[in-house]
C-alpha cells in the first residue's frame, strides 16, 4: 500500500486517516502532542436536539468526524481522535440525533433523514463556532458529507469519504437484508454496539435503518444525493477499500465521476478475506468503515 500512496492528495489522506491503534486513549506526551490533547464529552444544543461530540486537539484547521450507520464518535473513530494531529487540527467527531449519545430523540429514517443529518452537522460546527470545517465521513457519514458539502460550499474546505454511495441498487438492497438481523452480524462488530445501545434499540434502529435506506430504491435513479454531487466545490477525496463486503465499487466510481476534481483512491486491507476482517473488527488497522456493516 506505501508504495501505492505517491500521490500528495494520498499522502494527505493516510496523514488524515492513519488509523493505528483502536480505542480512545489519551495521546503520549512529546513532540508530537499539542495543548488540548485530552478528549472532551460535550453536547451542544442545535437544530431542537442535544448533539454529543467528542473533541480533541488545539489546531487551525478544523475536522469534523462522521461516522456511519447507528455509528458514533467513539465506536467508529477511536484510532483517528487518538492518532490526528492535534497541533494542525481540532478534531471534533460527532453522533447524528438518535446514535450514540445524541438520544433522545430515538433516530428515525424520514426520506429525508441525510439531509437533516447534514444540516445538524454543519450548524453543529458553526454553534461551537468554527469558521470553516473540513469533512472525514465514511459510509453513512460519507453521504452525510457529500449533502453538507454540496449544500454549504463555503464553509466546507476539504473533504474526505470512503464507504459512500450516492444511490441505491437492486445489489444494495439484496446486501440490506443480510444485515438487518443484528443478531447475525459478526460478534466483533456487534459488541460495541450492543454496549452502546443496548440489544433492543440497536435491532431496532438497525431494521428501521434498512427500511429507511430501502426508500431511495424508490426514487428516480435510487437517488440519495446523486443531484447534489455535481454542487460539491470541495477537493474531495474518494477512498475506497477493494475488498469491502458491503460497498461495491462501482459507487465509488459514480462519485469520482460526478463531483468534479475529486480523486479517487483503491485501497487494499492487510487482512485480506472478508470473514477474517470480520474477525479482527476491533483491532483492524483501517478505520471500521471498511468492513462494518
Ligand atoms: N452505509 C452503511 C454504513 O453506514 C454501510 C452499508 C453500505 C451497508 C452499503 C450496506 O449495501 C450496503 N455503515
Ligand atoms: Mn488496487
Amino acid at each position: 500500500m506505501a508504495a501505492a500512496l505517491g500521490s500528495r492528495a494520498a499522502r494527505r489522506m493516510r496523514h488524515l486517516l492513519s488509523a493505528l491503534k483502536p480505542g480512545i486513549q489519551i495521546p503520549r506526551a512529546g513532540p508530537a502532542a499539542a495543548f488540548g490533547s485530552s478528549v472532551t464529552s460535550a453536547k451542544a444544543a442545535v437544530n431542537g436536539v442535544h448533539l454529543h461530540y467528542l473533541r480533541t486537539g488545539g489546531g487551525e484547521h478544523a475536522v469534523l468526524l462522521l461516522p456511519g450507520m447507528l455509528g458514533s464518535g467513539e465506536t467508529d473513530f477511536g484510532p483517528q481522535i487518538e492518532n490526528l494531529n492535534k497541533k494542525l487540527f481540532t478534531v471534533v467527531a460527532w453522533d447524528p440525533r438518535g446514535y450514540g449519545h445524541s438520544r433522545p430523540p430515538d433516530r428515525d429514517f424520514p426520506v429525508d433523514f441525510f439531509e437533516r443529518d447534514a444540516k445538524d452537522a454543519i450548524d453543529l460546527m458553526k454553534t461551537l463556532k468554527f469558521k470553516k470545517v473540513s469533512l472525514l465521513g465514511w459510509s453513512d457519514g460519507g453521504i452525510t458529507a457529500l449533502i453538507a458539502a454540496a449544500r454549504y460550499p463555503s464553509y466546507v474546505s476539504k473533504m474526505v469519504i470512503w464507504g459512500a454511495n450516492a444511490y441505491v441498487t437492486e445489489q444494495d438492497t439484496e446486501i440490506y437484508q443480510g444485515i438487518r438481523d443484528v443478531s447475525k452480524w459478526s460478534e466483533k462488530t456487534r459488541k460495541p454496539l450492543e454496549a452502546l445501545y443496548g440489544f433492543d434499540y440497536f435491532a431496532r434502529t438497525c431494521e428501521k435503518w434498512v427500511d429507511g435506506i430501502e426508500q431511495f430504491k424508490h426514487l428516480p435513479d435510487g437517488s440519495i444525493c446523486r443531484d447534489l454531487l455535481p454542487l460539491v466545490q470541495c477537493p474531495t477525496l474518494i477512498v475506497h477499500g477493494e475488498k469491502d463486503p458491503l460497498v461495491p465499487r462501482f459507487h465509488a466510481d459514480f462519485l469520482h465521476r460526478h463531483v468534479r476534481g475529486s480523486r479517487l483512491k483503491h485501497i487494499h486491507l492487510r487482512e485480506e478475506p472478508v470473514a477474517q476482517n470480520h474477525r479482527r473488527a476491533g483491532s483492524a488497522r483501517w478505520p471500521r468503515a471498511h468492513w462494518r456493516a
